[in-house]
């Protein structure tokens, strides 16, 4: 028999690669997302399955970490073996904005998910992993950070997960449920949502190189953060349900570089080499060397600038994780360095990207409803 899963926030990035992964372990995939206007399944597209087929073994469902009625059922209809909660507001700097929201979805929608599980007597049946996060440790008070680092979290989102946080320990003390923590460092890849500061360097760089924009914007450049990628983490979150024993864990590579650092190798990359003048907000990068014939970047060129827009009124300056207890007692490795992970997101921008240009000088990119 296949275990059964329930993912939300299936079509993000993390559910994509999570479902995939399951699926090639032979899991029943069911998959929570919500309604929009549009198409937003991009990410899942290719796993998508016609639900007129036999033998179908990817199901998406509508719902919402807002609506405790949808998941009961939900999760009451699919009997699933393994929950993986991770939707989310998942952005930082927007959860300034968007207190309420984020309070709701991301911390009660944790609650909803712990609760329909007991309400619905699925205790001893169904494990629970919760998408944690290291913006738990917000304000440094030691690192490397690691299970037993004492929390401060430095913004809505933050907060809001640290209430998941501590009521995924708290039903799994007081109800015996195989709920468990993956305290996640920063993790990217190619299908990064496009506002995540890397994926928004890697999608810059590549449109600078081909031309089709002149120079980007950044907030803060001093941050440093613990990066891996996406594909080694959504490993871990498996392994974590597989484990004898529900307990937290930290999942990080154990490096931290600043944002600076990651632009320039990404344009490193491609061959261009940056010099950054000024401080703060007055800072900027110049192209100083491009070794790369493809790419006629002028020397001298500016090509990135500060916004302090993108500042966040009180920021995480410092993550760097010890992922020693999943490595000793899960045999965690992760296979992806920092500099392999940014050749696999700045190759799939550029080609992203040579398609965008492909189609701008073929003239189908223009949209004008009253022409
Ligand atoms: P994404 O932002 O890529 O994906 C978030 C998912 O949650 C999307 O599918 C989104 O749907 C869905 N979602 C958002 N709000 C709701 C809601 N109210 N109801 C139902 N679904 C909702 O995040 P990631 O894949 O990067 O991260 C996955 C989880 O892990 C998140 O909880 C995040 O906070 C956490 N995390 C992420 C880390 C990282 O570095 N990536 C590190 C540590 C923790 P839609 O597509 O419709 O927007
Ligand atoms: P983070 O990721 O806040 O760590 O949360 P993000 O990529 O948004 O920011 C990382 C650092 O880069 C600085 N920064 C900028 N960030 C963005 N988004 N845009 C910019 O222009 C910019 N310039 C500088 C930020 O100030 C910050 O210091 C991510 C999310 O995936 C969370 O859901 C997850 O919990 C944590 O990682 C671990």
């Amino acid at each position: 028999m296949s275990k059964v899963a329930f993912i939300t926030g299936v079509t993000g990035q993390d559910g994509a690669y999570l479902s995939e992964y399951l699926l090639k372990k032979g899991y029943k995939v069911h998959g929570l997302k919500r309604r929009s206007s549009l198409f937003n399944t991009d990410r899942i597209d290719h796993l998508y399955q016609d639900p007129h087929v036999e033998h179908q073994n990817f199901y998406l469902h509508y719902g919402d970490m807002t609506d405790s009625t949808n998941l009961i059922r939900l999760i009451k209809e699919i009997q699933p073996d393994e929950i993986y909660n991770l939707a989310a507001m998942s952005h930082v700097q927007v959860s300034f904005e968007m207190p309420e929201y984020t309070g709701n979805a991301d911390g009660l929608g944790a609650l909803r998910i712990l609760d329909a599980v007991r309400l619905l007597g699925l205790e001893s049946k169904t494990r629970i992993y919760q998408a944690s996060t290291s913006e738990l440790y917000g304000k440094v008070q030691e690192v490397p950070q690691s299970e037993t680092t004492p929390f401060y979290p430095r913004s809505p989102y933050a907060v809001a997960k640290m209430y998941a946080y501590w009521m995924t320990v708290n039903y799994r003390e007081a109800y015996n449920m195989f709920a468990c923590n993956g305290i996640l460092f920063n993790h990217e890849s190619p299908i990064r949502g496009e506002t995540f500061v890397t994926r928004k360097i890697t999608r810059a760089v590549a449109r600078i190189a081909l031309g089709i924009q002149d120079k980007f914007y950044l907030g803060n450049l001093d941050a440093q953060r613990d990066w891996g990628h996406a594909k080694d983490y959504v490993r871990m979150m498996w392994l974590i349900l597989q484990a004898d024993q529900a307990e937290d864990w930290v999942i990080a590579t154990g490096k931290t570089t600043p944002v600076r650092d990651f632009v320039k190798m990404s344009f490193a990359e491609i061959g261009v080499e940056l010099e950054f003048k000024g401080q703060g907000v007055d800072e900027k990068a110049y192209v100083h060397k491009c070794n790369n014939p493809e790419y006629q970047l002028e020397l001298g060129k500016c090509v990135l600038e500060v916004d302090s827009r993108y500042f966040r009124p009180t920021e995480v300056d410092l993550l760097i994780g010890d992922a020693s207890k999943a490595k000793n007692k899960l045999g965690w490795e992760c296979r992806y360095q920092l500099q392999d992970l940014i050749k696999d997101m700045m190759q799939s921008d550029i080609k992203l990207m040579q398609k965008e240009q492909f189609l701008k000088e073929g003239g189908y990119d223009t949209l004008n409803y009253f022409e």
